[in-house]
Order: structure tokens, then sequence, then C-alpha cells
């Protein structure tokens, strides 16, 4: 009998709904748990029962007021024309105040929105990185998940809060808006005399491909042996000949050298998470220590230096140019 499912099998296998008792103090599930034929194609079939509990309610409810803080802004941007919202609804944005209001609050049309939103988003995802941690501790878990999400939350504060703060304007955040937060972030690379030059979004890219290649490296590996039970991973560590050390033996034959079952997922939870830890350093480190990229590449010999053509000077080193 088939006692796995994934993306890839045929068959799909359901037991008994499974709903393990909770903690004392707990809040009740939601639901009973029912089977989801499309679900269990990528997945597990069981759908539910949900934990929400208090801290997940209210992450939904500040969640919902700032979508719809969004969501109605964006609508009176289009004369409150439902169609226009759908058809334009990519393009459409609401802006942080202007850099006029530096960290006053301005108002509602003017920012003020902005603000409201920005915060009930902000308690949105706290709350949800608060229900994460309790969840985690409730099932003995470690608390890798909620701090890996941590590493994602540090980005955001620093590209919509933090950093704004340093600068002393509201004006520097990112806007709320699919094609315009694009936008935010070329004109901020071109601002600060382009990002490719700054060492911490250069760390940021390389772990995220890195984690790319150890994603497809872990999965392929766990994949390519799963016709010998790879996925028993317990009795794969301890045994000689399984699934497990044909593909420790499979790296090491390929490169002289191969992770641990253990050690893998600390490879894959540290490239994951140094990607928008570094990444925020490099953010917070533009505009307060550094405000051209570019010129500070070449001051450190790592940019090439242009002679002057034509007597044409580099707007970027004149009066007033970013330095
Ligand atoms: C696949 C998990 C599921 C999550 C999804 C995203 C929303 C936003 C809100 C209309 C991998 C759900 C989307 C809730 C709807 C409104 C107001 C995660 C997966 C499916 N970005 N970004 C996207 C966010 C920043 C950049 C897409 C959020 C920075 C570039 C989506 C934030 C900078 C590109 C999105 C954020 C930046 C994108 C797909 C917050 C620098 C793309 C995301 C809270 C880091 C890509 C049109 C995805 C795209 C894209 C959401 C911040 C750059 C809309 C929520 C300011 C260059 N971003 N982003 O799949 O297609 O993530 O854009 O900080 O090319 Mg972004
Ligand atoms: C956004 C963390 C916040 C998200 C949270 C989740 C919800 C709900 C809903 C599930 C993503 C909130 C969740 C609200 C979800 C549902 C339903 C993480 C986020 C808390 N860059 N760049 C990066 C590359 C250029 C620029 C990082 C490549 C240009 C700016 C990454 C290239 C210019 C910033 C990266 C490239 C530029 C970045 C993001 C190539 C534009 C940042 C990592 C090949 C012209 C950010 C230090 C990340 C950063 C960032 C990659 C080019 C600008 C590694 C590959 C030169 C302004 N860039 N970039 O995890 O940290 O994001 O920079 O050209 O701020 Mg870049």
């Amino acid at each position: 009998m088939a006692t796995y499912q994934n993306i890839f099998t045929r068959v799909q296998v359901r037991g008994p709904i499974h709903a393990v008792p909770l903690p004392f103090g707990s809040s009740p599930r939601l639901g009973n748990g029912s089977f989801n034929h499309l679900l269990g194609r990528i997945g597990e079939a069981q759908i539910g029962p949900i934990y929400l509990g208090a801290t997940g309610i209210a992450s939904l409810v500040f969640g919902f007021f700032a979508i719809e803080i969004i969501g109605f802004n964006m609508l009176a941007s289009v004369n409150w024309s439902p169609i226009q919202f759908v058809r334009q609804l990519p393009w459409l944005a609401l802006e942080p105040p202007a850099p006029s209001y530096g960290l006053h609050i301005p108002p509602l049309a003017e920012g003020g929105w902005w603000i409201m939103a920005g915060f009930f988003l902000t308690l949105s995802i706290l709350l949800w990185w608060a229900r994460m941690y309790r969840r985690a501790v409730a099932l003995g878990l470690g608390t890798h998940t909620p701090w890996a999400f941590a590493s994602a939350i540090w980005l955001y504060l620093v590209l919509g809060f933090i950093r704004p703060l340093l600068m002393g304007h509201w004006s520097e955040a990112v806007p709320f808006g699919i094609f315009p937060h694009l936008d935010w972030t070329a004109a901020f690379s071109l601002r600060y005399g382009n990002l490719f030059y700054n060492p911490f979004h250069m760390l940021s890219i390389t772990f995220l491909y890195g984690s790319a290649v150890l994603f497809a490296m872990h999965g392929a590996t766990v994949l390519a042996t799963s016709r010998f039970g790879a996925e028993r991973e317990v009795e794969q560590i301890i045994d000689r000949g399984t699934a497990f050390e044909r593909g420790a033996l499979l790296w090491r034959w390929c490169m002289g050298f191969n992770a641990t079952a253990e050690s893998i997922h600390r490879w894959a939870w540290w490239f994951a998470v140094l990607v928008p830890l570094t990444g925020g350093i490099g953010i917070l480190l533009t505009g307060t220590v550094v405000d051209n990229w570019f010129l500070w590449g070449v001051k450190h010999g790592f940019a090439p230096h242009y002679p002057p053509v034509n007597h044409s000077v580099d707007p970027a080193l004149t009066y007033g140019g970013p330095k």
C-alpha cells in the first residue's frame, strides 16, 4: 500500500480525520476537518481543523483593516469606478506622505491613510508572528519557523519604518501597490547610485540564488532517493545502505563533500534567513551612511572611475549631487 503522497504520486491516502489534542488553555479549533481531492494532489488531502486563537483572529482583523484602507483609497483614485479599479489595479497606489511632512502626521488624503494602513498591516504581521511562535511552542517544537519569519519582518520594517525614521521622512518609505512598489525599488536604486554596488545587496542576492540552488539540490536528492524510501528519515539516518546513504554518496562522489540529513536543513535555514537579514542591513545603510553606492565603489577601488569625456562632468560629482 502507498503510504505517502506528494506532488507527482497518483494515489491519495485517506485515513480517518486526524486532530491531535491541544494543550490546556488553548482556544478551540475551527471546523471538524474534511478532505479535498485537489489539495491531496499537491500535498495532504486533509483540510482543517484550523487553529485561530486570539492572536490569529486579531491579526486577520487588522490585516483586513489594512487591505480595506488600501483598497478604498485605490478605488477613490479611480473615481469610485469598480471597472477601472479592476482594470488598473496593478498600477494603483496608496503613496506615503510628501517629503515636506517629514515625520509629522499629514491629513488623511495626503499620506494619513498610508500611515494608518501601514500601522494596521504591521500590527497584523507582528500578531501573525506571535501566533506562529505560540503554535510552535504549543507543539513542543523549536522556534526556527517564527525566527525565519522574523528575518523577513526585519527587512519589511527597515523598508517601511526604521529607515524612514532615521532619514526623518515618511516619504522615504515604500508605497502600497503592485507596480508602484516596483517603481519605488527602481527609483531607490537610482537615487542612491545603483544598489548593485551595495555589498549587502550582493550578499542578499548571493543567499537568494544560493537558496534556490540548495532547494533544488535537496529537493532533487530526496525525490531521487524516495524510490528507496528516503522520506522515512529516522531509519535512514541510522541504517547503512539506505536511500539516505545513497543520497549522501551521490554528493560525495560528485563534489567530494556531502551534507548530513540534519545539516542540509541548517544550510537551507541560514541561506533563506540571510537573504532579508543582509538585505535589511544594506537598505538601512543606504542614505544614512552611504549616499551613492557607485561612488562608494569607486572610492574603495571596485567600481570603475571614468575619466571626463569632452569636458562633460558626471552630475553625481557636481555640487548638490549625492556624494
Ligand atoms: C510566493 C508566498 C505568497 C505571497 C504572495 C504575495 C500581497 C500584496 C497588496 C495590491 C514570494 C502576496 C501579495 C499580499 C497585495 C496590494 C496592495 C512569496 C510567495 C503571492 N513585496 N517585489 C512581488 C510584496 C518589496 C519586488 C509580488 C510584499 C520591496 C520585485 C507581490 C512586500 C522590494 C518584484 C509582492 C514587498 C520588492 C516584487 C510577488 C512587503 C525589495 C517582482 C511576491 C510587505 C524587496 C514581483 C509585480 C512573491 C512582482 C514582486 C509583494 C516588498 C521588490 C505583489 C507583500 C519593497 C522586484 N512583490 N518588494 O511571490 O511580480 O514573493 O511584482 O514588504 O517582480 Mg515585492
Ligand atoms: C519583501 C520581506 C518582507 C515581507 C514580509 C511578508 C504579507 C502577506 C500574503 C501569503 C523579499 C509580508 C506578507 C503582507 C502575504 C499571503 C497571501 C522579502 C521581503 C514581511 N536585485 N533591490 C533585493 C536582486 C536590483 C532593490 C533583495 C536581483 C536593481 C531594492 C534581493 C537583481 C535595483 C531592494 C534582490 C536585483 C534593485 C532590493 C530582496 C538582478 C532595481 C531591497 C530579498 C539580477 C532597479 C531588497 C538590499 C528579499 C534588499 C532588494 C535581488 C537588481 C533595487 C536579494 C537578483 C539594481 C531597493 N534585491 N535591485 O527577500 O534587501 O525580498 O536590498 O538584477 O530593499 Mg535588488
